[in-house]
């Protein structure tokens, strides 16, 4: 049988298109992962702006204001490259609201000190730099662009994080204690993110066959501690896993057991923030509903205009 147009585009590594023939299953597929992709990015806003009053210096609250504002200019790429796929930003919305999708498990995590925005930065962001490279390759063509730039802010963010985390290791003790204790507190949750094992992955087949996904949760988490280790070294940092060590056969860091017990109640609500995360959401939600309704009354006006 011939393969179809969707087919040989994705064979040939070309970009499939809003307007161009799709299976059910793989805009379905996209629709959940990117919808889940920008809630994580606008809900992923609350625990660092949580800090903008608090944070120490004029330098780093410009610098945390900037980081956040770009959280959120992501979170709008996303959701209008989803819109792309036939959902709209309501129903997405609804279904944030309603528990019926899910945003990354991290965010449900609370900000405790200052050098838990150092750890979100170098971690949190770190690895989702490590997955989002990745993503620019994905097959559909407006999340692969939006993927392009946001990759080049999270770089930013990740130094950020990471020169936070630098100044405090190199403070009084106090201040290496509250780095190491943020670092305790963020790796774990971190190297989470990216989703379980391979072989519990029920997502991976389809979308690495259809060249959404472009590497396994697997390949990416190892790529992620291999980079991240050396750099909490060179600070004199102890990344919290005994069992962690370099393997020279396989070129990787071995690493200990992730608490999938732990992952699993955070992803299905049971985390530290998560009720209080989408109370949140709601509020400012319905608090900004004036804002929305001016904005659809002063382009309805322009548009009766120009049709008159
Ligand atoms: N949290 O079969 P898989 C950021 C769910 S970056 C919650 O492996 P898949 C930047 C998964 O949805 C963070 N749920 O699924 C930032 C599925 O459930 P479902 C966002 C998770 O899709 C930094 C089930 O488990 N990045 O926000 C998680 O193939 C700082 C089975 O899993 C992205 O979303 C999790 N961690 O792989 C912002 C990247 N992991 O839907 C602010 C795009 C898995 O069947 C501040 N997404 N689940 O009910 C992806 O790459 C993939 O969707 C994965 C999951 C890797 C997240």
């Amino acid at each position: 049988m011939p393969n179809s147009i969707f087919e040989d585009k994705i064979n040939k590594d070309l970009k499939i298109e809003p307007r161009d023939e799709m299976p059910d299953g793989y805009r379905s597929h996209l629709i959940r992962q990117m919808s889940q992709h920008a809630h994580s990015e606008i809900i992923g806003m609350q625990p660092e702006g949580n800090w903008i009053t608090r944070a120490p210096s004029l330098r780093s609250k410009m610098i945390l204001l900037a980081k956040v504002q770009d959280e959120a200019g992501h979170g709008l790429y996303l959701y209008s490259a989803c819109e792309t796929l036939g959902i709209t930003r309501k129903q997405m919305i609804e279904e944030l609201q309603t528990g019926k999708a899910k945003y990354s498990s991290i965010f449900n995590y609370p900000t405790l000190t200052w050098a838990d925005i150092g750890a979100i930065g170098w971690l949190v962001d770190g690895a989702a730099i490590v997955n989002q490279v990745s993503l620019q390759k994905t097959s559909y063509g407006p999340y692969s662009r939006a993927m392009i730039k946001i990759c080049k802010e999270e770089s930013f963010h990740q130094r950020q994080g990471y020169e936070i985390i630098c100044t405090l290791a190199k403070g009084t003790d106090e201040q290496k204690q509250m780095a190491q204790d943020a670092l305790n507190r963020w790796w774990w949750p971190s190297i989470m993110m990216f989703g379980p094992h391979d072989k519990d992955s029920n997502r991976s087949e389809k979308a690495l066959n259809w060249k959404i996904k472009r590497e396994s949760n697997d390949s990416l988490r190892q790529s992620f501690i291999d980079k991240t280790v050396p750099q909490a070294e060179l600070i004199g940092l102890k990344v919290p896993d005994d069992k962690l060590i370099w393997n020279e056969k396989t070129n990787h860091y071995d690493f200990g057991d992730i608490d999938w017990e732990e992952f699993w109640n955070v992803v299905n609500g049971k985390g530290l923030c998560n009720k209080e995360r989408i109370e949140h959401h709601k509020k400012a939600h319905n608090e900004g509903e004036w804002v929305r309704k001016a904005a659809v009354a002063y382009s309805e006006k322009k548009l009766n205009k120009k049709v008159a």
